[in-house]
């Protein structure tokens, strides 16, 4: 039976593209007399180098070679170990996991004579260096606001080009610079709707961005990154009377970003969470730190006291489990006009230490922003989430704009502007 499968998978491997066979027959060290033909005849012979019955013996030895070459593969997969799937239930699951991550140069340095320590030493000056910047910016856009005087709160954007944890595409690692220029594009002028003047420091500063490729390429697991995340978050909230906007990258950066705006304040705040989906996953496909899980890490934290989770049209049974289990208050779209007027005059965070925003892009139907790695019909318009954002009535102690993804915007970079305008009303929210 497996002999047939390989078979099979054999032909599957070999059929899709001429350069793919082309790399097939430079591996094998074949020499195809016509690459870009595909007629079965002149394949076959062009494929195995051979005439007539000896078609059938060849193919068997290069069964027998993909054979040992998937199960060679399979093999090396499984050497890896990695920290945070342990438990990854099958080896295709671990190969697409280790796939989105990439292997990387660290991993395979674990295994060679490079000192632990002299790795670790490196990482730690890079991460300091990275801290060092943030909180230089943020300082001086603190002292600026206060010498400027007359600021409760003000929005300070702080960028996280983190895509890695994405379950299906990477690119809202590419949006908080796109979201930047749209911010500052000059087509429409730097007023909010209701009137804060955006070009002023007492509303809108900026930290500029965690810098995660970098800290990553130095080797940084995920528990680490998460940490410098949270870290830069409380440097900017330092800064009185600045606030956090925080620019994703994906979804799995709301989770060091709530732990830490809940342990700067030193309490609990109430989620305002506008998503397709609930991203409530105790952890998808392996990843504890999975942009579809960062709401049941932020529930298990104890830093949230309510979560209300608005917009959503993508619910699998154990999300709905899981949503019973953190008591989450479900707003779903097939029940929005329902719903439309409770949440269109919340008022939250009393008793706590405020409200944080996290606005998925995808909660927005994909007619109005189809920039976005999880296309997902049925949404919220732009004017359902301003209404729900002015009309609430609590203290924004933070807020992010997250899973906009560039490389699939339109042309004319419409979802960029539908971020970039989420940015600007939440900073006109929070500014006072
Ligand atoms: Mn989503």
């Amino acid at each position: 039976m497996a002999v047939y499968l390989q078979i099979l998978l054999t032909w599957v491997y070999m059929f899709p593209s001429s350069e793919y066979r082309g790399w097939h027959f430079q591996f094998m060290d074949l020499k195809p007399q016509d690459k870009h033909g595909c007629h079965s005849k002149t394949f076959l012979r062009t494929l195995f180098n051979c005439h007539g019955a000896a078609i059938g013996k060849r193919a068997l030895t290069q069964c027998s070679f993909y054979w040992l070459t998937l199960t060679f593969f399979f093999h090396f997969q499984h050497s890896f170990s990695s920290p945070l799937s342990p438990s990854a239930p099958s080896v295709f699951v671990k190969m697409s996991v280790l796939g989105r991550r990439g292997i990387h140069y660290f991993q395979k340095l674990n295994s060679a004579n490079i000192p632990t320590a002299l790795i670790e030493k490196g990482q730690n000056r890079v991460i300091e260096a990275s801290l060092t910047l943030i909180r230089e910016r943020a300082k001086l856009k603190g002292e600026l606001v206060r010498a400027l005087g007359g600021a409760v709160a003000s929005a300070s954007l702080l960028g996280v080009p983190l895509g890695h944890n994405s379950s299906f595409l990477q690119g809202p690692a590419f949006a908080p610079p796109r979201i930047r220029e749209a911010i500052w594009c000059g087509s429409t002028n730097p007023t909010t709707e209701e009137g804060k003047e955006l070009t002023d420091p007492r509303v809108l500063t900026d930290v500029g961005d965690v810098p995660v490729q970098e800290i990553r390429d130095c080797g940084v697991d995920d528990e680490r990154l998460m940490k410098v995340v949270s870290e830069s978050v409380k440097l900017v909230m330092e800064e009185d009377p600045l606030r956090p906007l925080v620019l994703g990258g994906d979804h799995s950066i709301s989770y060091p970003v709530v732990r830490a705006v809940s342990e700067k304040l030193g309490g609990q705040v109430d989620i305002l969470h506008l998503d397709a989906h609930p991203d409530n996953y105790d952890a998808y496909e392996g990843n504890y730190f999975s942009h579809a899980s960062s709401f049941a890490r932020i529930m298990e934290g104890g830093y949230a006291r309510r979560l209300l989770q608005v917009g959503i049209r993508s619910i699998s049974q154990e999300g709905r489990d899981q949503c019973k289990r953190f008591g989450v208050e479900l707003y779903e779209m097939r029940t929005f006009s329902r719903d439309r007027e409770y949440l269109e005059n919340l008022k939250l965070g009393e008793g706590v230490k405020g409200v944080y925003i996290s606005i998925d892009v995808d909660s927005l139907d994909p007619a109005f922003a189809p920039g976005v790695s999880h296309i997902e019909p049925g949404g919220l318009s732009f004017r359902d989430i301003m209404n729900i954002i002015h009309n609430l009535k609590g203290d924004i102690v933070g807020a992010d704009v997250v899973e906009f993804n560039p490389q699939r915007d339109t042309v004319d970079g419409m979802t960029a502007m539908v971020a970039a305008k989420l940015v600007r009303e939440l900073t006109a929210k929070i500014a006072k």
